[in-house]
């Protein structure tokens, strides 16, 4: 076998994800040098169809790092959100609550823009690279090896960050002993749909209803999004199109008010867990986004922690380089953690809040959230707890 060929960076990152590449790009402005590892072809992770809803702190640095002309051009601001049940539509208004908004922008855009981005500093990600493995990181020669076009590479570095989502190898480069995983499954998922038809709202609507949740979103003007509360593991091919609008209008339905239909092009049905993993640094490793913690995305969280773990993972690299100062970076773990357990709590709070239960108690469940949700909606205070959570919690940068 070929020998390896060896390259060395400052920092080495694995996951061409939305995690990856932004601090690829927050690296490159800070002047230090870093390289992408991404597994899957560059189309493919342009492709994948996730989050929708960027938190006011995220829009502010995506703008600050020149990543804001499409999004303020394109994306759709945002003032507030409503919630209905037992028939009705509630406007909590974040604008008026808070003073902050979010942005409806595809990750996929945001993705998009990131790799425009890299083109054009000229530091395009690894595509298509196999056999990733993070080695060395309790010695002072951390590295990361890998395969690309049937070549053997071993990337040598000061620092690895694991941005490789939930199903990436990074974090099980920590030993077993010194790691611990919480981790929750819920017993349902959800189906969601992209279709060509204007959104039918103008701001998203939350609602729980006997049969389910249902949430609908939007992209553009032209393309809206929505999903419905199904059983996990729930077949595809069960759900037609005209069963997913029925579905819908049913649990949507308002007197005076149309679902407007369009021609379906995505679907898919996405599992509903909550998972944290700790510690989020070991020796030279740092983990950021989906790698170290997942949440429910009722409370539209996960890109949007993702974002924030690169943004203070840049500025303790920065400060590791400018400065030799290692107090962001030994810190990282404990802040961040503290940030997801947050996080963690407000997307399961409204998830338990908006979804139906089953079981031996899921008629008094239910009868409890309508009363939860008839005193959110009538309190100041529960609004703009609602509304501060939303918009988001602060992006240290
Ligand atoms: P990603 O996006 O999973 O990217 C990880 C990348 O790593 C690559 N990879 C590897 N590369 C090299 N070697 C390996 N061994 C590798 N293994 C994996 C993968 O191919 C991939 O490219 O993680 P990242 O960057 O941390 O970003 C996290 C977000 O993608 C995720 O949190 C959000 O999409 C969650 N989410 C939402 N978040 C929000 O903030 N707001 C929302 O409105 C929102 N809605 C959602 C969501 C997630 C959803 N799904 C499908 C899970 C709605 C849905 C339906
Ligand atoms: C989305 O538009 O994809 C979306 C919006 C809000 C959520 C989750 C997903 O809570």
């Amino acid at each position: 076998m070929a020998p390896r060929s060896s390259l060395t960076t400052r920092v080495a990152i694995v996951g061409g994800g939305p995690a990856g590449l932004l601090l690829s790009h927050l690296l490159h402005r800070s002047g230090i040098d870093n390289v992408v590892l991404e597994l899957r072809d560059r189309d493919y992770t342009v492709q994948r169809v996730r989050a929708g809803v960027l938190e006011h702190d995220a829009v502010a640095l995506l703008t600050e790092e020149g990543l804001g002309d499409r999004l303020r051009s394109e994306g759709l601001r945002h003032d507030g959100i409503y919630l209905q049940f037992a028939g009705e539509r509630h406007h909590i208004d974040f604008a008026e609550l808070v003073g902050r908004h979010v942005w409806i922008y595809g990750q996929q855009e945001v993705v998009k823009d990131l790799i425009a981005a890299h083109d054009a500093n000229g530091t395009p990600a690894r595509y298509e690279v196999t056999g990733v493995e993070v080695v060395g990181i309790d010695s002072d020669a951390p590295a990361v090896l890998f395969s690309q076009g049937g070549e053997e590479f071993e990337l040598g570095c000061d620092f690895v960050v694991g941005a490789d989502g939930f199903h990436g190898v990074s974090r099980l480069a920590i030993p077993k002993s010194d790691r611990t995983t919480y981790e929750r499954e819920y017993d349902f998922g959800w189906l969601g749909i992209l279709a060509h038809t204007p959104p039918s709202s103008d701001e998203l609507v939350y609602a729980l209803h006997e049969r389910g949740f249902a949430l609908l979103s939007m992209r553009s003007p032209t393309v809206s999004r929505l999903y419905l509360q199904v059983p996990p593991g729930e077949n595809i091919a069960d759900w037609p199109d005209d069963r997913i609008w029925d579905e819908l209008d049913t649990r949507l339905a308002l007197p005076g008010w149309t679902l407007e239909r369009g021609e379906i092009f995505d679907k898919s049905v996405t599992p509903m867990r909550s998972f944290v993993s700790t510690p989020m640094r070991h020796g030279s490793l740092f983990l950021a986004g989906d790698a170290a913690h997942i949440v429910p995305p009722t409370g539209a969280k996960g890109l949007n922690s993702a974002i924030a773990d690169v943004a203070l993972l840049r500025r303790g690299l920065v400060d590791h380089y400018e400065r030799q100062d290692d107090a962001v970076l030994d810190s990282y773990s404990e802040t961040q953690l503290s940030r997801s357990w947050q996080t963690q709590y407000f997307s399961t709070w409204m998830t338990r809040m908006l979804h139906t239960f089953s079981g031996p108690d899921a008629v008094f469940d239910h009868q409890v959230q309508l009363g939860q949700l008839a005193q959110l909606v009538g309190s100041a205070h529960a609004k703009a707890h609602l509304a501060e959570f939303y918009t988001g919690l602060p992006i240290t940068r």
